[in-house]
């Protein structure tokens, strides 16, 4: 049996659930994995951080690395397109997505989403680096209707994680949404939050930040 391991509130764990869920898989969810470096953590996740599955008794980290995984071995409801040029535009995107956008605005979490003030010299850098790494996604993201074309693929299961957290993220930091130069991602986050996978991963989300809050 195959079993997600993670939090609800990660993006990371939500992009692998989300996947899971497309992709109609039968499988355990174990949402009580905090990121961890004691000895016993680390034995299953190498880097301490969630998400990563447990499978045939052995682990396997990286949502990514999670997500081929599965187009692998339940290739039926594919979250990838057929053609090998349009599937490597997929991995493009979610390659910028992560590595060049969240990451970037990654930076700011620790001290937004913690009420602390970010020194200039980080909102500097993150700024001339996320500017880079939207320009880009604006550049190779279609909305049309999904983000990589006309197919659900992966990429929506990173764009819908990820983009609301850059959102919060600069407004935060700058007092104002990097993504609204972009006017497509709203629409195009409503409609694909309407699809159940995507809905009940939010909802899971929401209800951890609000118990979080009590
Ligand atoms: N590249 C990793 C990123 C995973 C990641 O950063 N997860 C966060 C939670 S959303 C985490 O475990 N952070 C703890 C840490 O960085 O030590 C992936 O795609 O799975």
């Amino acid at each position: 049996m195959l079993k997600l391991c993670g939090f609800h509130i990660s993006n990371y764990f939500n992009k692998a659930r989300i996947a899971m869920l497309e992709k109609g898989l039968q499988f355990e969810l174990d949402p009580s994995c905090k990121p961890s470096q004691a000895e016993d953590f680390l034995a299953r996740t190498p880097m301490g951080k969630v998400p990563f599955i447990e499978v045939d008794g052995e682990h396997l980290v990286e949502s990514q690395v999670i997500c081929e995984y599965l187009e692998d071995t339940y290739p039926q409801k594919p979250l990838y397109p057929r053609d090998p040029l349009a599937r490597a535009r997929v991995r493009e995107l979610i390659t910028i997505m992560e590595l060049h956008v969240e990451l970037v605005a990654r930076r700011l979490y620790g001290q937004v989403f913690f009420g602390q003030p970010v020194s200039d010299e980080v909102k500097q850098s993150v700024e001339k680096d996320l500017l880079k790494g939207l320009r880009a996604f604006r550049n190779r993201a279609k909305f049309d209707p999904y983000v990589a074309g006309a197919e659900l693929t992966y990429a929506d299961c990173a764009a819908f994680v990820h983009l609301p957290l850059v959102t919060l993220a600069t407004k935060l930091a700058y007092g104002k949404d990097f993504l609204d130069a972009m006017p497509q991602v709203k629409p195009y986050l409503k409609m694909i939050g309407e699809r159940p996978a995507f809905k009940t991963v939010n909802d899971d989300r929401k209800a951890a930040q609000a118990a979080m809050k009590k």
